[in-house]
């Protein structure tokens, strides 16, 4: 196999909130196929979709009740096959979003499953007896309360790591195994080139189901005993018999998990992603809080999956996804025009000049920012409604002071509509959008920046375009530079006697650094900003990449 994923760079679709065709304020397949030329423009090779199946969107597609049809609201099936060869056509590859460790709870599967104890497919889900009146165990669902709901038919538990209307498959079936290896290859016949697998850590679970400590559910899920040989016979079985890419999503994952995810010789997945840097701004109250990114925490993380990872697995990089709030506004600075703009491609330069496969999410390429959510009535996601449930009908926390944490990380912030240009709804739809545009739309949109040589997109193109020129930053060893400077996040790429240094003020201050010009010496490949007068001297936010013909 070719691994031609390693110099590859991938741009995440959401599709309800990409481009909407026909009006509904839903986003759609033929939305996407209309902008195909965007994101081929934008040079990556990669189309990552997120869910696209047939759902009642529970959970917005992670909830699938069909895994070989199409959400009407997307379209069709022959919509599906137009857009794979429109993307085809142009040399982008589409890889799909493989949710099965759960699925809806109106999938054909369960609605057997819950009938009787000797259903034929009671086994496909994970039922136990409660205690008492109480659930089988302690453990919490990701989107509050606990991860069991009983039903009237029987009287047992099954068991949802998320919500109530997402129950978990129970994998120790080996028919629920052969199942998944048939949507798998139902897929990869019809032409997808690869899949990005939700939370693929979490399908084994410690066989008697232990009460976790706190209530958490992590340790009798998380990375279980037969992860590895599910994965690896999922390979033999299917993957191994075409070339494509696979990316698992593994919260909770160490850097040796993820070297035995992504070992080639292992036979599992290509890569996965961590969370370790999407995690070091949480708190008390876990992903509501209002803490800063530490940079020296964030620079010690990813150098250490850089390091960690070399020369025996391989990384996934990102910033965004649909699960995270904007990284303009998260780790760069969102409150005037020239620092986003600045902050922005800083953000892009230090995750694409790494080592691994880049990931980028829709509209991070234009620098969108979060979305200054009114209320808790402009919410959609589960996720966001429910922890408004908890923490502020329960008391814990006052309406302001949680809204303003869901400004700061709900999941709603990526999702709002991709902005193309200043026509109203920001040219997402011509009917009414399903989740607010962003006010910001009129500055930020595809339109203004595409042909603009100063602008984010710009920038992302050119990185892209790096990646495929230089063979130093897929093969490239890592070294982090100035570990101890509290405002620059600086590091060293070395291959074959060259060097290829990356410089971020990673600040809104200006930084002096004495050694600025020796670790900038070289070709300068691309900056920021144009070059001050003082060569010890960064700007606020400004970046720089440069490359040296001898070793550093
Ligand atoms: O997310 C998995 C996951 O770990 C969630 O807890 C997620 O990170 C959460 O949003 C954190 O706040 C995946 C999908 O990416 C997500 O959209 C789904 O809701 C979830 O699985 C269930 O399928």
């Amino acid at each position: 196999m070719s691994m031609w994923w390693k110099k590859s760079v991938v741009y995440q679709v959401y599709p309800r909130s990409f481009c909407d065709a026909d009006g509904d304020g839903i986003g759609d397949l033929r939305g996407i196929i209309s902008r195909l030329d965007y994101i081929r423009r934008l040079g990556v090779d990669v189309i990552w979709l997120n869910p696209v199946y047939a759902s009642p969107n529970d959970d917005n597609g992670y909830d699938i009740s069909d895994y070989r049809a199409i959400m009407p609201e997307f379209g069709t099936m022959e919509d599906f096959d137009e857009l794979l060869a429109e993307a085809h056509r142009r040399g982008l590859r589409i890889v799909m979003d493989l949710v099965v460790n759960h699925t809806s709870d109106e999938h054909p599967w369960f609605r057997e499953s819950r009938k009787s104890r000797d259903n034929p497919y009671r086994d496909y889900y994970i039922w136990r007896e409660g205690r008492g009146d109480a659930p089988p165990n302690n453990w919490i669902s990701a989107f509050s309360g606990p991860a069991w709901e009983r039903t009237e038919e029987t009287g047992e538990y099954y068991l949802h790591l998320f919500s109530r209307k997402q129950p978990d498959l129970n994998w120790e079936n080996p028919a629920v195994r052969r199942e998944v290896w048939d949507i798998m290859r139902f897929w990869l016949e019809r032409g997808v080139d690869g899949f990005r697998m939700d939370v693929i850590n979490f399908i084994s679970k410690v066989p008697d189901l232990p009460d976790g400590p706190g209530g958490d559910y992590g340790p009798g899920c998380i990375n279980g005993p037969r992860v590895h040989e599910f994965l690896q016979e999922m390979h033999r079985e299917v993957l191994s018999h075409y070339d494509v890419l696979t990316v698992g999503e593994t919260p909770g994952v160490t850097t040796e998990d993820a070297v035995a995810f992504s070992a080639p010789e292992r036979g599992e997945l290509n890569m996965v992603f961590h969370f370790e840097h999407m995690g070091l701004d949480g708190g008390d109250l876990g992903k509501w809080s209002l803490n800063p990114v530490p940079l020296p925490a964030l620079k010690a993380t990813l150098s250490r999956w850089q390091t960690e990872l070399h020369g025996r697995g391989w990384n996934s990089l990102y910033w965004n996804n649909h699960d995270q709030p904007r990284v303009v506004s998260r780790m760069g600075c969102d409150a005037d025009e020239a620092l986003r703009s600045a902050s922005a491609k800083m953000l892009a330069m230090l995750l694409h000049g790494m080592q691994g496969t880049p990931y980028v999410y829709q509209g991070e390429e234009l620098g969108m920012t979060n979305m200054a959510f009114a209320s808790i009535e402009d919410f959609r996601d589960i996720e966001s409604l429910n922890a408004w449930h908890d923490l502020v009908d329960g008391g814990v926390l006052r309406p302001e002071d949680m809204l303003s944490r869901l400004r700061r990380h709900s999941r709603d912030n990526a999702r709002t509509p991709m902005q193309w240009s200043d026509a109203a709804h920001a040219g997402f739809t011509q009917g009414t959008p399903w989740l607010q545009v962003n006010p910001n739309y009129p500055l930020i949109n595809a339109e203004r920046q595409t042909d603009d040589p100063d602008s984010v997109f710009s920038f992302y193109r050119r990185l892209i375009a790096l990646r495929k020129e230089l063979d130093i930053l897929a093969e490239g060893d890592y070294r982090l530079l100035l570990p101890d400077h509290p405002a620059l996040f600086a590091y060293a790429r070395r291959w074959q006697g060259q060097t290829l240094t990356v410089v971020c003020n990673f600040t809104g201050e200006m930084v002096r650094e004495p050694s600025l010009p020796e670790l900038c010496r070289g070709e300068e490949l691309l900056s920021n900003m144009p070059r001050g007068t003082d060569p010890e001297l960064l700007r606020p936010y400004e970046a720089r990449m440069t490359l040296r013909r001898d070793p550093l």
